[in-house]
């Protein structure tokens, strides 16, 4: 399995646990696949001392995520401060809507409920309400290797949020090891040579782990999600709407709308409800753009 990639250089972990350095063999490249870190990997001998192994194959991923590029993602845990930085929700509907769309199975982390005990405890409620699978963090009871194993008891787990809330502070701890680099970090040092741009897969007792770069904004447009994949990422959304009135229901304003009665009733969060109609309406109402959009991507 690949756990590194820089420059065309790939490290692949072998079964029994050896490093080794490969190149990847041009027949590979052509075809256009770009191998990434979770990949599983045919390798043989390239005769090159300097780096002695080659990649002959890519075997089929179960799921690939392209930012940050990661295939066979067993987990990802999408990770948000309570406070500092301030939780933009929309981003994280965003993420769910995306990872829920390529089969990837998703934990929710709110970290530095240390910070903001009662903001911890409302977004907990508000996701755990939808369905999903909360964890929180805070300074002196940080998401360790047994909440890991919790999560995923073996495989790729991937952390994935905005940069400054915590992701390398947890996976350090997790690792029992400072080997990703903590704090604020500045725009100078940022383009330095200091800052991993780069995924890399750690071990960790159960399986692998991965700090992906920050990320600030994300555009559904852009990424290709149909307007129909939306409701995918609220389940709860999903699980209401079976009892709607007709099958093409959008949630909208449609008589005999369970959703809309549920919402009513509190037992779908409003926020929730507010994201989903308008990634909803936004991705509907730019429908006839999608094959331009395809184009020029
Ligand atoms: N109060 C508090 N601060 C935290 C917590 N976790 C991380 N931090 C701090 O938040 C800053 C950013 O953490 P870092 O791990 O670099 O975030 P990343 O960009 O997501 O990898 C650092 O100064 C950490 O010490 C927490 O649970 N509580
Ligand atoms: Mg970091
Ligand atoms: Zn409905």
């Amino acid at each position: 399995m690949i756990t590194k990639g820089v420059g065309g250089t790939y490290t692949v972990r072998r079964d029994n646990g050896d490093r080794i350095l490969c190149q990847i063999r041009g027949g590979i490249r052509k075809s256009g696949v770009v191998p990434a870190v979770g990949d599983n990997v045919k390798v043989s001998e390239s005769g090159d001392p300097d780096i002695p192994y080659v990649i002959d194959d890519i075997l089929p991923r179960k799921n690939y995520l392209i930012r940050p590029s990661v295939a066979n993602i067993d987990c990802i845990v999408l990770t948000f401060a309570v406070v500092d930085p301030v939780p933009d929700l929309t981003l994280m509907d965003k993420m769910i809507i995306i990872c829920t769309n390529l089969n990837i199975r998703i934990s929710l982390l709110f970290t530095k409920c240390d910070l903001d005990p009662d903001k911890a405890e409302e977004l907990t409620g508000i996701y755990s309400l939808a369905g999903f699978d909360v964890y929180r963090s805070s300074k002196d009871d940080l998401f360790s290797s047994s909440d890991l194993a919790r999560i995923a008891p073996s495989g790729i787990v991937a952390f994935a949020g905005p940069s400054g809330v915590g992701k390398s502070t947890i996976c350090n701890n997790i690792l029992e090891n400072d080997i990703m680099q903590t704090g604020v970090v500045s725009d100078r040092l940022k383009r330095g040579k200091h800052t991993t741009r780069h995924v890399e897969l750690f071990d960790t007792p159960t399986g692998f782990i991965t700090d992906t770069p920050g990320f600030t904004s994300l555009s559904l447009f852009d990424v290709g999600t149909d307007y129909k994949d939306v409701v995918y990422g609220y389940p709860e959304i999903l699980k209401s709407s079976s009892l709607c009135r007709f099958d093409d229901c959008r949630h909208i304003s449609e008589t005999g709308c369970k959703v809309l009665e549920d919402l009513a009733q509190g037992l779908i969060d409003r926020g929730r409800y507010d994201r989903y109609r308008e990634e909803y309406e936004y991705l509907y109402n730019n429908r006839n753009n999608y094959k331009r959009r395809i184009r020029s991507v």
